[in-house]
């Protein structure tokens, strides 16, 4: 940054000024800073009268996810997991901020740059809410009257910074409003102009006003658009066709401290997706609409769904591409849902169709392969999960499932279309991004206890954890301490392949270090390799091993 600001000739005048000068430049960054924070409350108020979808923060935030190169999203996945939206909506914030501030400082010399960076701004967050999936002409107004806010609140800050020195001398700028602008709108930081202190924090505190009710009307108009309450109104109707009965102490983490429950809480589930505003579908208006190479393709209401006499209830664990040897990204519920072969084949899907298009309603395109569609038991369009509707969190009113394959390509979450096509004929979302168009889910598992270098009591424990390999199931699950021979553990019962197994081998500790390492058998005699493999393009391979201590 240069330092204009304290050459010497306008710092040294005779008539005082140049003290109260030198501490202008940190009020002007506050300006800028206090200015951004009126646009952003305002384009908040304004996206509340809209939609979620038009908030200025949202919309940038939505674009970067489209635009960051692969690496960088694989990085914020693995290192932020559930929370890199949060991570992305504070790291948004924080560039604003900062442009924010550099612009006010500038501004102090050069009001035009000022006006014409949040201008630049407003457009920048305009373009992004128009363009954005759900995005309509409309959708630019708050970041275009969030910009102007900023502008007005900029200029309004600025000019305490830059009183005339006439004005100044007096102590109190009596200047009318007219010419008050138009030294607003002026050349800035003339020579000799000075700092009214008083009149620039009770601007200030007039811009934290307004951008914080601004900013928390908007907050309350959001709300509107939240679908909890709809949701929690469904009752959903019992299922055709029942999960497989559990035996009686089938979940082994009641008795195994630390082992992952065999259902996953639905507030526990992980989450991965690209939408930074949760997608709210009012059941009312959800149609999920059938396109491309279907016979007889019609659309269908929540309840047309909801009240198919077909329903089937699973027990399937789904798993994320990006899950990392021995990660979280796995979870299993009981779905409920539409057996996805028999709807496809009752709306006529054509032979010709290799892929399915699913599209959610924020404009995710999950490419599906059709033959697993029509042809893996249990693949269904879920709306029940653990008994519930389905969390909006999880693809509320309605997602796509289909075990054994990895959820980018197969479990389209706010599922509102299907469009009957061809890997030829479309790149989804991903596979444009060139992970793999076809991935089915690797056999995994994972030691869950005891802790990697957390001390425990020496003596006998479970070594624990689970297991996976979707339609095929997990057959043994075995475990090496140090270099010694592959022990056998205990498996929870095989009530469905596409279940995950939790394991538990109890184990003598003797004080001291141990390599714990873990591997799965599937049930058609596939051994887990040792082979490491990183997430992308088509999912982690190699085996977990964690370095445990006993004392
Ligand atoms: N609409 C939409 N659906 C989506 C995604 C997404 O980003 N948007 N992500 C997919 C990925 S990568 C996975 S692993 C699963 C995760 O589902 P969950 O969040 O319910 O665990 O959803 C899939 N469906
Ligand atoms: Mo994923």
């Amino acid at each position: 940054m240069t330092t204009t600001e304290q050459a010497p000739a306008a710092a040294t005048g005779p008539d005082g000024a140049s003290g109260r000068r030198q501490g202008r430049r940190p009020l002007a960054a506050l300006a800028g800073l206090l200015a951004a924070g009126v646009a952003l409350g305002v384009g908040e108020l304004v996206a509340g009268l809209i939609g979620p979808q038009s908030s200025p923060v949202v919309a940038v935030g939505d674009t970067v996810i489209t635009l960051v190169p692969e690496p960088v999203k694989a990085f914020a996945i693995a290192t932020f997991g559930e929370d890199d939206k949060i991570a992305l909506v504070v790291g948004t914030l924080l560039v604003i901020a900062l442009y924010a501030a550099v612009l006010g400082t500038v501004a102090l010399r050069r009001r035009a740059v000022g006006v014409a960076g949040i201008a630049l701004f407003g457009v920048v967050g305009a373009a992004a809410a128009v363009t954005g999936p759900a995005g309509s002409p409309i959708d630019a107004l708050p970041s275009l009257a969030g910009a102007l806010a900023g502008i007005v609140a900029l200029l309004a800050l600025l000019a305490p910074l830059t009183v005339p020195a006439a004005a100044t001398a007096t102590g109190r700028p009596d200047e009318a409003p007219l010419e008050r602008l138009r030294s607003a709108l002026g050349a800035g930081d003339r020579k000799g102009a000075g700092l009214d202190r008083r009149r620039f924090f009770l601007t200030s505190g007039a811009a934290v006003g307004a951008a914080v009710v601004t900013g928390g009307a908007g907050r309350v108009l959001l709300n509107r658009f939240d679908v909890r309450s709809a949701r929690a109104e469904i009752a959903l109707p019992a299922p055709a066709s029942p999960a497989a009965p559990l035996p009686a102490g089938a979940d082994l983490a009641e008795t195994v401290d630390g082992l992952t429950p065999l259902f996953t809480p639905n507030g526990d589930f992980y989450r991965v997706d690209t939408a930074i505003t949760v997608p709210q579908i009012r059941p009312s208006d959800y149609r999920l609409t059938l396109t491309g190479m279907f016979d007889s393709p019609r659309s269908h209401t929540l309840d047309e769904l909801l009240g198919r006499a077909d329903l089937i209830e699973r027990d399937i664990t789904l798993t994320c591409v990006s899950n990392e040897v021995g990660g979280t990204l796995a979870g299993t519920a009981r779905w409920l849902g539409v057996p996805l072969g028999a709807f496809l084949r009752e709306n006529g899907i054509q032979a010709g169709s290799d892929q399915l298009v699913c599209r959610s309603s924020d404009g995710m395109t999950i490419g599906a392969p059709t033959r697993s569609a029509l042809d893996v038991e249990d693949a269904m369009i879920a709306v029940g999960m653990n008994g519930e509707p389905l969390p909006v969190e999880h693809g509320f009113p309605a997602r796509m499932l289909i075990p054994g394959l990895y959820g980018y390509v197969s479990a389209c979450k706010w599922m509102v279309g299907i469009e009957a096509s061809t890997y030829d004929a479309y790149d989804a979302y991903w596979t444009e991004r060139d992970w793999a168009p076809v991935a089915p889910i690797k056999v995994a598992s994972r030691i869950d206890t005891p802790a990697p270098l957390r001390r425990f009591a020496a003596g006998r424990r479970p070594i624990a954890g689970v297991a996976w390999a979707q339609t095929r199931g997990v057959a043994a699950v075995e475990v090496r301490v140090d270099d010694g021979e592959w022990l056998p553990a205990e498996l929870s019962p095989q009530v469905d392949a596409d279940l995950w197994r939790q394991w538990v081998l109890p184990y003598d500790f003797a004080p001291g270090a141990y390599q714990l390492t873990v591997r799965a058998t599937t049930a058609d005699g596939e051994v887990q390799t040792e082979e490491r493999a990183a997430p992308f393009p088509n999912g982690s391979s190699g085996l977990h091993s964690i370095r445990v201590i006993a004392t």
